[in-house]
């Protein structure tokens, strides 16, 4: 029998994933899943025709630190609006929130793109097609780092 002897977690973290809405595409979060597993995250994943609610729950469950959302088949601006102000009203208001795929049909520019989702939507991070996982994985691993590191430093004032 095993013994725990702190409650410091194991991993490097907890990350929620699924493709959200309509989306069947769930090939490129399977391999970003095991990706992160192999890095040492935690992942709770939801597969396919994962609505926002299911990510919310999911992360509020798990005291996730972030969510991969996958999109594939060009409805991400359908399905993203929305889900950082249903983050907050969850109490989750400062998760970190990925995207990636291939998140839209008719925004041929990537720093549109880029703009018009982190800026306007509020997500943390979006990533364009044929991203591999290298990236948003250590982009993952410092953010959560400086986040644990400011709730420290709010919690020593
Ligand atoms: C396989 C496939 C399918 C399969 C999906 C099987 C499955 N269960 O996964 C099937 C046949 C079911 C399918 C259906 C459809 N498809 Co399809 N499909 C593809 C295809 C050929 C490959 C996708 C794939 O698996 N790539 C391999 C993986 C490894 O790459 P990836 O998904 O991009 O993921 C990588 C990165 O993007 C990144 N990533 C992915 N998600 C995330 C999330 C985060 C947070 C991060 C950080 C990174 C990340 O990590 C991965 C590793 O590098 C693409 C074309 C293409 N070449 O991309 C079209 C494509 C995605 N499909 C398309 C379309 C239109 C459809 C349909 C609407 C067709 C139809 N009319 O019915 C339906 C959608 C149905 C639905 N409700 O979703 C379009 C989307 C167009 C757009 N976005 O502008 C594409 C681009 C084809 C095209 N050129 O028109 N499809």
């Amino acid at each position: 029998m095993t013994t725990a002897t702190n409650s410091e977690p194991t991993h490097k973290g907890t990350v929620v994933t699924g493709a959200i809405g309509d989306d069947v595409h769930v090939i490129g979060i399977r391999l970003m899943e095991y990706a992160l597993r192999q890095n040492g995250f935690n992942v709770v994943s939801l597969g396919p025709l994962a609505s926002q609610k299911e990510f919310i729950d999911a992360a509020v469950e798990t005291a996730a630190d972030a969510l991969f959302v996958s999109s594939l088949n060009g409805h991400a601006e359908m399905y993203l609006p929305g889900l950082r102000g249903a983050c907050m009203e969850a109490g989750i208001g400062d998760i970190l929130i990925y995207a990636g795929g291939q998140l839209t049909i008719r925004r041929p520019d990537w720093e549109e793109t880029k703009q018009h989702f982190e800026k306007e939507l509020g997500l943390s991070r979006v990533y364009p097609p044929t991203t591999m996982p290298d990236e948003p994985i250590n982009d993952l691993t410092a953010d959560i780092a400086r986040a644990r590191a400011a709730k420290t430093a709010k919690k020593g004032k």
